[in-house]
């Protein structure tokens, strides 16, 4: 097995428009992030995704760019960037970017020439096509829309966009745009960034022709036409010539975001040998509990899918590596989602036993802003306090179609604003995030849940999770061990082994919420556990213990 400073390393990620604000106009920035440098440090922490902070018009919150060289005003400076550089590397804490360029901007300087006429010299920037049989040029619905293409009165021509029809697809087919997006990635490299999460980078090649999909069409006739632009063998070449021009020479991380990825697809993109990427973000756990009507159509999971989907990419990236992760600014929040909030004895202690089960498996954790703090989805009150485009589509698309009390649960229970809801600081008004007005609420639970009464807690969340991050942080087995799954048909326990060198970890944890009796296996000295008093043979609801031997 190579070594790598990002297998050993435990990530952490930050939204920064919710992370704080440091000058009272609501919206988190730069300066914010600098000065928490020190809490992350603390918390153990080794790298920072930071997602965009980009030039953007914000129609989807910084994934839509419009100036890939510039710091969005609000954030703050290219110097309040620079200076947040330089206090991550002096605390030894690299940075990973997010690297958006499935899509910019339709404010970007080479879509508003690209849309001016036929023959701009941008116009292939962008995946232009006529209309059919007064029509759309192919059936491919948006992410964020019904239709992926919109008519643009200028020329007549309908324009692709996968996202918001803020966010137009680039032509990757145009060499064009692939150099500028190389030079573009080489100058934040020089800059001294570690390393980039791509944004649904296996998007980025559309099947020759953009025939028409095959699947379930929406209500107004469209479909996600996923097999025509996900994971495209074309993908693969793009990837490589990226990392011949950018990569090559340098030790930075490339992590991709892939959406529509099997564990064995899994294993061609992520080969040590002969793979493209470092690392990727699959999504199966992320859809364990999707209705048959998607996201928003809340279904239920089980932990045998559960075990499934983690054995699966374990064993995808034995030779190879894998993202360990519960949630994302996309996703609700993990306590609320996989743990249990019934009660904040069984909140605090089901957030401590997911960090366990999760993060010392085989890969490199990542922990996502106000995890650790065991923060919880949010009640929104009602429509208007929903800032997401993707869930005030979902809704506009569900009140088109009589669906929407289903959606509106959906959203009360995965919504991607659970994620964005304000990281809560202190018990100050406003979670300590802002002095003025928050962009999105707060939730009104921080007045228990948040860093600062956390930090003085030894049974915290935020403790525990220092403790948990430091022990990964020192054991060369729980970063480079085996993986070997225990009980594998066990219904409410969840339990493996991580083994190098005669060196043992056994993690059981109890993802019921009733008192499951232990069954014989090999054990050694309780390290970690997130209860006060352990019954050896009978794991308590939401138990988690670490031992080694
Ligand atoms: O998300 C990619 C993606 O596939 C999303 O549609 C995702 O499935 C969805 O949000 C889950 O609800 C990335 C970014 O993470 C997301 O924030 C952006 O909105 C999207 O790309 C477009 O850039
Ligand atoms: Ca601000």
């Amino acid at each position: 097995m190579k070594q790598a400073w990002w297998k050993e390393r435990v990530f952490y990620q930050i939204y920064p428009r919710s992370f704080l604000d440091t000058n009272g106009d609501g919206i988190g920035d730069l300066r914010g992030i600098i000065e928490k440098l020190d809490y992350l440090k603390t918390l153990g922490i080794g790298g920072i995704w930071l997602c965009p902070v980009y030039d953007s018009p914000n129609d989807d919150n910084g994934y839509d760019i419009r100036d890939y060289e510039n710091i969005m005003s609000e954030f703050g400076t290219m110097t309040d960037f620079d200076a947040l550089l330089e206090g991550l590397h002096a605390r030894d804490i690299k940075l990973v970017m997010d690297l958006v360029v499935n899509h910019s901007s339709d404010e970007h300087a080479w879509f508003t020439e690209s849309r001016k006429a036929k023959d701009n010299p941008y116009r292939d920037y962008y995946i232009w096509r006529d209309g059919k049989d007064g029509g759309t040029p192919n059936n491919w619905a948006s992410f964020f829309a019904p239709s992926a293409w919109k008519l643009d009165e200028t020329t007549g021509q309908y324009y692709l966009h996968l996202f918001s029809e803020k966010q137009p697809d680039l032509n990757w087919e145009n060499p064009r745009v692939r150099s500028e997006i190389h030079a573009m990635v080489n100058r934040w490299f020089d800059r001294g960034v570690d390393g980039f999460r791509m944004d649904v980078i296996n998007c980025i090649a559309k099947d020759a022709g953009l025939p028409d999909g095959a699947g379930r069409p929406n209500a107004a006739g469209y479909t996600l036409a996923v097999e025509r632009f996900a994971n495209r063998p074309k993908f693969f070449d793009y990837i490589r010539e990226l990392k011949e021009n950018c990569y090559a020479g340098r030790d930075c991380l490339c992590l991709a975001e892939a959406p529509f990825t099997s564990p064995e697809e899994g294993t061609k993109m992520l080969d040590e040998d002969t793979g493209i990427f470092d690392l990727n973000f699959p999504f199966d756990l992320m859809e364990i509990d999707d209705g048959p009507g998607g996201k928003y159509d809340p279904g239920s999971w089980t932990l045998q899918q559960f075990k499934q989907i983690v054995s699966r990419w374990q064993v995808a990236t034995e030779h190879g590596w894998g993202s360990l992760f519960w949630s994302n600014h996309d996703q609700a929040r993990a306590v609320s989602r996989f743990g249990c909030t019934s009660s904040e004895e069984l909140r605090i202690r089901s957030a401590k036993m997911l960090a366990v089960a999760m993060y010392l498996l085989r890969g490199t954790p990542f922990v996502y802003q106000g995890e650790e703090l065991g923060m919880t989805n949010t009640r929104f009150p009602n429509e208007s306090t929903i800032r997401d485009i993707e869930g005030i589509n979902a809704l506009n698309e569900a009140r088109a179609t009589g669906r929407i009390e289903t959606t509106w649960k959906g959203i009360l229970h995965k919504g991607r604003d659970h994620a964005r809801t304000p990281m809560q600081w202190s018990t100050a008004p406003n979670a300590g995030f802002t002095t003025g007005e928050p962009w999105i609420m707060v939730n009104p639970n921080y007045v228990s849940i948040n860093a600062e009464t956390e930090q003085g807690d030894a049974n915290s969340v935020l403790k525990f999770y220092q403790t948990l991050i430091g022990l990964r942080n020192s054991s060369r087995t729980l970063q480079y061990g085996d993986y070997r799954p225990l009980l594998i048909e066990h219904e409410e326990l969840f339990v493996y082994q991580r083994v190098m060198n005669g060196e043992t970890y056994t993690i059981v944890c109890n993802m019921s919420g009733e008192n499951v009796a232990l069954p014989e296996i090999p054990m050694g000295s309780v390290i970690l556990s997130n209860v006060t008093q352990s019954i050896e043979r009978t794991m308590a609801p939401y138990e988690a213990r670490v031992m080694c031997c």
